[in-house]
């Protein structure tokens, strides 16, 4: 595996100079353009600036998180093939700038929610957690407030966009889902693109919103789609993770050993059964998941893909945007590293 690591562009606190002095980032930087509108073509001198300035900090750069998909493409908008032929373009430029793996995902309105950004840890740090029963009282129909995403949306355009989800249930999203991948799958083949879809964060419908990609089955229909290795996955430890039903080291032995995973997320979270979380730190022992074992489950499966940590929590006084901080991130980064070396020399009683 080829440990990365996430970089926001110029407005990141945690910047190059700083991520460059982790040792063991053989994947180098995972990043986007950030500042051309969702649904717009990323132009190749815009992609190779970003390449430049992070090459010039001795990282390389293959793995781009995310191109967005615009939310006309996932409601099936008549506007869909216009912005999808500029995904398409998109794809093509990335290609011809060297890159290798493309993360996105279909998921309708909100990425990743939470509804706690800073919970108190014992240990004084802080951390990002879900509650489905905070989730459930908060009324977005009266405009939003949702920790980090506040300012996204006007409440009269959330609204608008909320309306037109209420025809879209999860059949019509897949279809949705099926019409772009039978379009840009074939693009990003011919080019030598691996595209891989993040799964929803977290694994459950929110707000009315169907989610799609949360679970074995899913992961599975998908793939088939487009059975081929381009239609990859982004397995995310923790957003699948935080689904009871999920085993996560099931889901890397099977989708892993079929070529399909091209890029980890590796993170660790505590659940409950009904579907609760916080994020930890990375190690097995701090929440739910084994991440040895998943570690491990890459390693038989001869995984060569990227891997990143992700999300971290806050610790040692440092602000910043919430689960991208340095520090629990280095740790993880190297804790990671280290698991997969103990297995790659020694093996695993
Ligand atoms: C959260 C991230 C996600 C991910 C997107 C991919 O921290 O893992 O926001 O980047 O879902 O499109």
């Amino acid at each position: 595996m080829k440990m990365s690591f996430r970089w926001y562009g110029d407005s990141d606190p945690v910047t190059l100079e700083y991520i460059r002095q982790i040792p063991g980032l053989e994947g180098g930087i995972v990043s986007a353009v950030y500042d051309v509108p969702v649904g717009e073509v990323w132009p190749v001198e815009k992609i190779q600036a970003l390449k430049a300035k992070i090459e010039a900090h001795g990282l390389a750069f293959d793995v781009i998180e995310s191109v967005p998909v615009h939310e006309d493409i996932k409601l099936g908008k008549p506007t869909r093939d216009r912005l999808i032929a500029n995904y398409q373009q998109t794809i093509r430029n990335l290609a011809a700038c060297g890159l290798k793996v493309i993360c996105y995902n279909f998921m309708p309105v909100f990425d990743w929610t939470r509804t706690t950004l800073a919970k108190k840890l014992a240990d004084g740090s802080t951390t990002l957690a879900f509650s489905v029963k905070e989730v459930e009282e908060i009324d977005i129909s009266k405009g939003i407030s949702l920790p980090g995403w506040d300012s996204s949306y006007k409440p009269e355009k959330l609204k608008a966009l909320l309306a037109e989800y209420a025809s879209v249930d999860a059949e019509k999203l897949w279809s949705h889902l099926d019409y772009f991948l039978k379009a840009i799958i074939p693009v990003a083949e011919e080019v030598g693109i691996k595209m891989a879809i993040h799964p929803d964060d977290p694994p459950r419908p929110i707000f009315g919103l169907p989610r799609i990609v949360k679970n074995r089955d899913d992961l599975a229909r998908l793939l088939k789609i487009v059975d081929t290795p381009a239609n990859g996955l982004t397995l995310c430890s923790g957003s699948l993770g935080a689904g009871p039903e999920n085993n996560v080291e099931a889901l890397v032995r099977e989708f892993g050993g079929e070529g399909r995973i091209h890029f980890a997320h590796l993170r660790n979270v505590k659940i409950t059964p009904q579907g609760d979380f916080e994020e930890t730190a990375h190690r097995s022992d701090c929440g739910s998941l084994d991440m040895a074992a998943i570690v491990k489950a890459y390693h038989d499966v001869g995984f060569t893909g990227y891997v990143r940590p992700d999300h971290g929590r806050m610790i040692w006084g440092e602000t910043g945007k919430p689960g991208y901080g340095l520090y629990d991130r280095a740790l993880g980064a190297v804790y990671l590293n280290g698991l997969w070396e103990a297995v790659d020399k020694f093996g695993a009683r």
